[in-house]
């Protein structure tokens, strides 16, 4: 791994906002990929972070720092994030589930829809189940994706297909998953048509699972 990724990675585990925005700034001088930046800076600072809280080794206040470390790291890559010159390939509405108030993996994820060439509605976080079908009815979506990080809220996934089915509507959207918690196996078990582990993953399974869907 790079200098400049080891260096913003650890800055995330510091929570040190300044120090990730020099090294996030640093990483993209030194032309290395936004993607890369992403996956291997941030997100795996995230997954130490996590881990030590888990571990009891860190405290909210520093899970909180560095939690918004991440976002200032995001701010300042995501806007670099080559769009690709492509036609529309559909609409799609994102969110984070009810009770959960997770973003980063959700945000890279629109970004990354975004750049190939999808219209993306966000929702933001903490989204109420009817709230994901009424955005998608308003603006034709193609897709609903839905985020959640924690074994807690989970079911709020299921909660969007349950109420798609009842209301007869399932078939009209492609229903996504994904953040930490989730796997094929969830996906499969409620019913939902793709998963994927990472944000530019998923942006590949949405362009596969509508054209899929359009042939
Ligand atoms: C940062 C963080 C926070 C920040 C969030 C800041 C923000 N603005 O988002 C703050 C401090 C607010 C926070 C709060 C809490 N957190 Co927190 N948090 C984290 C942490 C460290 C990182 C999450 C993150 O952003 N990762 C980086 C992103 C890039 O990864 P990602 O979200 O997984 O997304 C990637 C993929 O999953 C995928 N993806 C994401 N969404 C989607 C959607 C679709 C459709 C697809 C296909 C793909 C996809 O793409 C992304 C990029 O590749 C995790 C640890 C972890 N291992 O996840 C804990 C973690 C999620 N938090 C946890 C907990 C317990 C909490 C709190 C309850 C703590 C508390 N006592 O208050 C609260 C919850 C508040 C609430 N109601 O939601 C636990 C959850 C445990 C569990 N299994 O249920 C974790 C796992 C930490 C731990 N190990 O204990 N947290």
């Amino acid at each position: 791994m790079s200098k400049e990724i080891e260096v913003l990675k650890q800055a995330v585990i510091d929570g040190d906002a300044d120090a990730v925005i020099d090294s996030a700034k640093k990483a993209l001088d030194a032309g290395i990929n936004p993607i890369e930046i992403l996956e291997n800076g941030i997100s795996r600072g995230a997954q130490v972070v996590g881990d030590q809280f888990e571990k009891l080794e860190i405290f909210l206040t520093e899970l909180m720092l560095s939690g918004e470390a991440m976002m200032a790291g995001l701010n300042v890559v995501l806007p670099h994030l080559k769009t690709e010159d492509v036609p529309q390939k559909g609409k799609v509405v994102v969110g984070t589930v009810r009770g959960d108030v997770h973003e980063i993996g959700k945000n890279i994820l629109k970004s990354l829809l975004v750049a190939n060439g999808f219209e993306v509605s966000d929702l933001g976080v903490d989204v109420p189940t009817s709230k994901f079908v009424e955005a998608a009815e308003k603006i034709h979506a193609d897709i609903i994706a839905l985020s959640a990080l924690m074994t807690s809220t989970l079911g709020g996934q299921k909660d969007v297909i349950d109420y798609l089915e009842q209301t007869g509507n399932r078939n009209k959207y492609i229903i996504m998953v994904g953040g930490g918690p989730t796997n094929q196996g969830w996906a499969d078990e409620i019913g939902a048509d793709g998963f994927a582990e990472t944000a530019p993953e998923a942006a590949r399974l949405a362009i596969e699972l509508i054209e899929k869907r359009r042939n």
